[in-house]
């Protein structure tokens, strides 16, 4: 009986319906949220005086007194830039609020800022209300200044300030209960302790219970009763395969991190979670003038949204206004970048009336071409294909799918084609499309492309299919010698033509065409561009390089150290502990006139030098002193330094020290080393 009911379903193409009914789905809410596709967070708070990252709760509030607070800088920004919502940091980790609140002095009204009169939250919402932005807010449960916090009367004083801000303020479209508890803090005390909270210590049924009642048009981030969930990293990536929905947490796989689940989501989820890739412009959430110099790159930005929004997440993107309470320029000009590409990227469909459809299933076929996310094409059953006939050769670069979501998500896999010389060639193989899926691959021409849709947990439903040729990102290259003398010229957009010249002259088309790394040692002048093989090319870089430095060792070291010589500032040689000093074999006598020293690049900027005494020797050991002096400013700007010395320098062995490192660090870190030559 129940093999003859089964014949029957699948028969009639029911086993697929069926399918669908079990699929979780998203509620209007959630849906209205994922279609966001670009929010905004801003960090701002005592942290952002006291220059730190987690605070610790006994901060004055004094300290907090930005001398240009302006939140209508911060929100037009974000509007310039094409977001659609943003979240401010109500009260973060160490307690100090935003607001004027009730229930605790550990706020604005306490503090020098407008005579203790002011409240950011309130000129937040009036910016929000301006430029037509949604409102979110944070409100972090881990709270280092509350004496109650860890004991059961907090959840009562949570409420009490929750309840603040969900009336008074105007409508919140997300709130956001950080999951973070380094357990450290004040809390109330003037001794530095931990307070460890048990699983079941918030009370989050009465937490959400008010956010329900109050602001019923608000998404829950985090916390034990959440509407979206955390993407698993704060880099700012979605995995490829990314599933919306999710399994109750007993149901983890156990050989798999908790990060990494939440990054994939799980294809036999229960519950429509959809994620959220929250990241920074910066390394840092909160603003520290050290990290001026590494505000994200426009590609990295772009890595960010293709691997964020086009992984079927929506991103969260942070801004960290500075100590006068507005928006770093070096910040908002790159947000306007990545904006203006962005919209070069999507500037025009390539698919439009003129082209011919067909499928196996012609039923309202259109439907996935119209550009409307609420009309779709249904296959007839868990696989198909869509087939678009440009009628001329097109060149193109990017794929935007998107599945008709309200229904729940159902592409398990699916693979593109390209139509040439009379036959189809498979471009590229993907996985997951969900809200919004964007492929990006190397131009093709062709006159048809082929979507096959090759597995699904139920007959997929298509709402749109848009065909994009974004230009070549035309971003400067970074060009790099390793210490073999190995010349590498990196472009951020792989489809972009490098040329370069080594004679000094201005890199242009007819120059030689980059293919790969080559060998040249020795003194020289490295200038590359990209172009995008018609008209338009990027700045030029230069890169000088002295000497070579294949017979370089690091005294004391039995081998050389890559990382010191490898051209990567991203990598970083680290001295012995306790080791303030290094010491460099350069091989053989070498002129050179000085050096330039990039200290350690890495987040924490580990082992900065805020001194150097320079020395120099013949045989290793009688030395000679040519240069002493301190870097300005190293610790906030690590930039590259440069020491020149006075008179020209001959000599085997080169020595660097320093007698004070930041931060009270036992070892140097250096990044790069190199000689001054001319
Ligand atoms: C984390 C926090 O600990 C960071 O400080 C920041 O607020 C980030 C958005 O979430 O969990």
């Amino acid at each position: 009986m129940k093999y003859l009911l089964i014949f029957l379903l699948s028969t009639f193409g029911l086993v697929g319906v069926r399918a669908t009914d079990k699929l979780p789905k998203p509620t209007p809410l959630q849906m209205e949220w994922q279609k966001l596709e670009n929010i905004a967070f801003v960090h701002f708070s005592i942290n952002t005086f006291t220059d730190m990252e987690w605070g610790y709760g006994n901060e004055s509030p004094s300290l907090f007194n930005p001398s240009q607070l302006d939140c209508r800088q911060w929100v037009k920004i974000c509007k310039d830039a094409g977001m659609k919502g943003i979240i401010l940091t109500a009260k973060h980790h160490d307690g100090f609020c935003l607001w004027p609140s009730k229930y605790t002095g550990h706020s604005v009204k306490n503090s020098p800022w407008k005579n203790g009169q002011g409240d950011v939250v309130r000129e937040f919402s009036d910016a929000c209300k301006e430029y037509g932005l949604k409102m979110g807010l944070y409100l972090s449960p881990w709270d280092c200044n509350h004496p109650d916090y860890g004991k059961p009367a907090y959840n009562e004083y949570f409420k009490k300030q929750l309840t603040e801000l969900l009336t008074n303020y105007g409508e919140l479209f997300e709130i956001w209960f950080d999951g973070a508890n380094g357990g450290r803090g004040y809390y109330g005390t003037d001794s530095l302790h931990n307070r460890s909270i048990t699983a079941d210590y918030y009370d989050w049924k009465g937490f959400v219970g008010l956010v329900h009642k109050l602001q019923p048009k608000c998404i829950v981030h985090g916390g034990g009763l959440p509407d979206i969930r955390w993407v698993g990293n704060e880099e700012g990536h979605a995995a490829e395969t990314h599933w919306s929905a999710l399994r109750p947490n007993d149901q983890f796989e156990k050989d798999k991190s908790h990060p990494q689940q939440l990054n994939t989501g799980h294809e036999n989820g229960t519950r429509w979670l959809p994620s959220e890739t929250d990241v920074s412009v910066r390394p840092g959430w909160y603003y520290h003038a050290f990290e001026d110099h590494k505000v994200k790159t426009l590609p990295k930005l772009m890595n960010i949204y293709y691997e964020s929004v086009g992984r079927n997440s929506l991103l969260l993107l942070n801004l960290s206004p500075d100590k006068r309470g507005l928006v770093h320029p070096i910040d908002s000009t790159r947000l306007l970048e990545w904006k203006r590409q962005l919209d070069l990227d999507f500037r025009e469909n390539l698919i439009s009336k003129n082209c011919k459809f067909s499928s196996g299933e012609p039923k309202n076929l259109k439907n996935a071409f119209d550009n409307n996310f609420n009309t779709y094409w249904q296959a007839k059953d868990n696989s198909g294909y869509l087939e678009v006939d440009f009628g001329i050769e097109i060149t193109c670069n990017r794929l935007l799918l998107q599945e008709y979501i309200p229904d729940g998500q159902k592409v398990k896999s699916f693979s593109v084609e390209f139509w040439k010389e009379d036959k189809w060639i498979e471009l590229t193989k993907a996985t997951t499309i969900g809200y919004k899926r964007i492929l990006r691959f190397l131009p093709v021409k062709t006159e048809k492309l082929r979507i096959r849709i090759d597995e699904a947990l139920a007959p997929p439903m298509i709402s749109t299919v848009a065909v994009y040729n974004a230009p070549v990102l035309l971003a400067q290259p970074e060009i790099r010698r390793d210490q073999s003398g190995k010349i590498t010229i990196l472009s951020p957009d792989k489809a972009g033509e490098i040329y370069y010249t080594t004679d000094g002259n201005q890199p242009t088309r007819i120059a030689t065409r980059y293919s790969q790394p080559f060998l040249l040692d020795g003194p020289v002048t490295v200038k590359a561009m990209i172009c995008n093989g018609t008209d338009n090319q990027g700045e030029t870089t230069m890169q000088k390089f002295s000497g070579s430095k294949s017979g370089w060792k690091i005294v004391g070291e039995t081998k050389t150290n890559p990382a010191l010589f490898d051209g990567n500032p991203g990598s970083t040689w680290t001295s012995i502990n306790g080791v303030k000093s290094l010491v460099i074999d350069l091989s053989a006598i070498t002129q050179f006139h000085g050096i330039t020293y990039l200290p350690d690049q890495s987040r924490g900027n580990y082992g900065i030098a805020l001194n150097y005494l320079i020395s120099v020797s013949n045989d290793g050991h009688s030395w000679e002193n040519v240069s002493k002096g301190e870097f300005s400013n190293i610790r906030n700007n690590p930039i590259r330094q440069t020491i020149r010395t006075s008179k020209p320098l001959q000599a085997r062995f080169l020595k660097l020290e320093t007698t004070t490192i930041s931060d009270g660090h036992k070892s140097l870190g250096i990044a790069e080393l190199e000689l001054i030559t001319e």
